[in-house]
């Protein structure tokens, strides 16, 4: 076992699944049985609250951390929730709430303008090794449309609302196989992937 290992940075239960399953073969630890404080994310964008969860991880495990800021653009809503997405119905991260929020936000909204898209921002960082201040990022996004009632019992967050034109279903209906390849996530863990691989390597 390395003795530098990769952290993944979250405490969503269900982007650790995604992550781990677009990163296979690497060995990874979760915050599950790792004592770290809860990072603030006070940031307005979604690199920077990436970029912040992963550099507080790292620093306080001393080993190299990814991190996903992530969320849900809607085009009628003037991109919210955005950054917000967690939070959309008040603090604490309640999927149904923030769901029924975003229906009633939407209530009589016809389906061509109900647009959206997920976005994500990995970030990785490691405070106390040769990346020493940088963070390395990578965006990913995923256009959508929001439906007017939930489909689908997998995923997580906004998966029930969320359809897929290139899936033909929401993502909730997909499951993480299928979602894993176009999400948002999967297009940033693309976009990131050799450099992270590149970094670990350079570990031993
Ligand atoms: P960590 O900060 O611990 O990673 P979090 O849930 O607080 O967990 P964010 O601040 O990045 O993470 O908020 C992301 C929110 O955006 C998430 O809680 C969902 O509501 C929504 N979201 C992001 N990606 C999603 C996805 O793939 N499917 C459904 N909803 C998603």
């Amino acid at each position: 076992m390395s003795s530098r290992p990769l952290v993944f940075a979250t405490r969503n239960r269900g982007k650790l699944v995604e992550l781990r399953e677009l990163l296979p073969g690497i060995e990874v630890r979760s915050l599950d049985d790792i004592d770290v404080p809860d990072v603030i994310e006070d940031a307005d964008t979604f690199a920077g609250n990436a970029s912040k969860k992963a550099r507080e991880v790292s620093q306080a495990t001393g080993l190299p951390a990814l991190a996903d800021d992530s969320g849900l653009e809607v085009d009628a809503l003037g991109g919210a929730p955005g950054v917000y997405s967690a939070r959309y119905a008040g603090a604490g991260h309640d999927d149904a709430a923030n769901n029924a929020k975003l229906l009633a936000a939407l209530a009589g909204i016809p389906p061509d303008k109900r647009t959206a898209r997920f976005h994500s921002v990995l970030a990785l960082a490691d405070v106390t090794g040769p990346l020493g201040a940088n963070v390395i990022t990578a965006d990913g996004t995923c256009e959508g449309v929001i439906l007017d009632a939930p489909r689908g019992t997998g995923g997580f967050g906004y998966d029930p609302l969320f359809f897929s034109p290139e899936l033909g279903m929401t993502f909730a209906e997909a499951g993480v196989g299928p979602k894993s390849d176009l999400s948002h996530r999967a297009r940033a863990m693309r976009a990131i992937k050799q450099r992270l691989l590149d970094y670990l390597k350079t570990l031993g």
